[in-house]
C-alpha cells in the first residue's frame, strides 16, 4: 500500500451543513425572484438531493413536479438564470457568516497541514460557493491551502459518477492509492470508491440514513475535544476525534472496510 500523501474534501455535507439552511432557502428565494411559486421543503430537498448539481436538480424538479412548465424562453436558460440567483443569496448567506464548518473540519485541516499531507477538493458544487465557505467560514486566505478545487461543471458527469474525484488525481499527479477521501453521503462515496480512493464518512443531516457499503469508517462527525463522535460502521478506531494518525490508519487498511458490516444508523 502506498503512504498517504493526500486528503480530498467534499464541502457540502462534509466542510458544513449547507444544504437545508443554504442552499434550500437559497433555491427558495431564487423561485420568488424568478416570479415562480415553487417551494422546496426540508422533507421534498432531502428527496431532491439524490440529484446531484444544483441545475440538474432543478431540471428533475421541473420534469417531476411542474411537466407542463413553460420557461419564459429557453429552459436551460431559465435554469441557469435561476441557479446563478441562487448561488448569489448563498454566497450573501455565507459572507454573513451564516453557515459554519462542522466539528473538527479546521482541527483535521490544519493537522494535515502541519504533517504536510496535500489537500484537495472534490465538490458537486459551483465553484464560487466552495470560494465563499473556505473564505468567510474557515480563513480568508484558506483557498490557497488546498492544492485543487475541483467543483461544479469541471467536469460533465457529477457525483456519482467517478469524473470529479479522476479529475481532482489527475490535477494533482497522483494515484487514487495515495489518497482518501472525506464524504458526507452515498453518492460522494459511490464517486470516490468508482475512481479507487478509499473514502471516510461522516454523516450529515440529510444523509444518516444512507447506505455507506464500501466506507472504510462512518461516524457522525471528525469530533472535537469535549465533543466526541460515534462510529455508526467499520472497527472503532478507539479515538474520541478522527485525527490524522486515524486516517493514516485507515489508508493503510488496518481497520477492515465496512462493506459487509453497514448498518443503519441509530
Ligand atoms: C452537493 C450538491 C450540490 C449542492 C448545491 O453534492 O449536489 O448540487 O446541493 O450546489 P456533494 P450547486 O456534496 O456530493 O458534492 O447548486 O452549486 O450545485
Ligand atoms: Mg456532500
Amino acid at each position: 500500500m502506498s503512504t498517504l500523501k493526500a486528503l480530498i474534501f467534499d464541502v457540502d455535507g462534509t466542510l458544513a451543513d449547507t444544504e437545508r439552511n443554504g442552499h434550500r432557502p437559497a433555491f427558495n428565494k431564487a423561485f420568488s425572484k424568478a416570479g415562480v411559486d415553487w417551494y422546496w421543503s426540508v422533507e421534498l430537498y432531502g428527496r431532491l438531493l439524490a440529484v446531484t448539481g444544483g441545475k440538474e436538480r432543478i431540471l428533475h424538479y421541473i420534469e417531476n413536479y411542474h411537466p407542463n412548465f413553460l420557461a419564459p424562453g429557453d429552459l436551460g436558460e431559465f435554469i441557469a438564470d435561476v441557479h446563478r440567483a441562487k448561488n448569489a443569496f448563498y454566497t450573501e448567506m455565507v459572507a454573513a457568516g451564516e453557515i459554519p464548518l462542522r466539528p473538527g473540519v479546521r482541527r483535521l485541516l490544519l493537522e494535515a497541514q502541519s504533517q504536510g499531507l496535500r489537500l484537495a477538493i472534490a465538490t458537486t458544487t459551483s465553484l464560487e460557493n466552495v470560494e465563499a465557505l473556505l473564505e468567510h467560514s474557515l480563513e480568508p486566505d484558506a483557498v490557497s491551502w488546498f492544492e485543487v478545487i475541483a467543483a461544479g461543471d469541471a467536469v460533465t458527469a457529477k457525483k456519482p459518477a467517478p469524473d470529479i474525484y479522476q479529475y481532482t488525481l489527475d490535477a494533482m499527479g497522483l494515484s487514487p492509492e495515495e489518497c482518501l477521501a472525506l464524504e458526507d453521503s452515498a453518492n460522494g462515496l459511490r464517486s470516490a470508491l468508482a475512481a479507487g480512493i478509499k473514502t471516510m464518512v461522516t454523516v450529515s443531516d440529510y444523509t444518516r440514513n444512507e447506505r455507506f457499503a464500501g466506507a472504510a469508517l462512518v461516524v457522525d462527525q471528525l469530533g472535537e475535544p469535549g465533543q466526541g463522535l460515534t462510529v455508526l460502521a467499520g472497527d472503532d478506531p478507539g479515538e474520541a476525534m478522527i485525527d490524522v494518525a486515524v486516517l493514516r490508519r485507515l489508508h493503510s487498511g488496518v481497520e477492515s472496510n465496512v462493506t459487509s458490516q453497514v448498518r443503519a444508523a441509530p
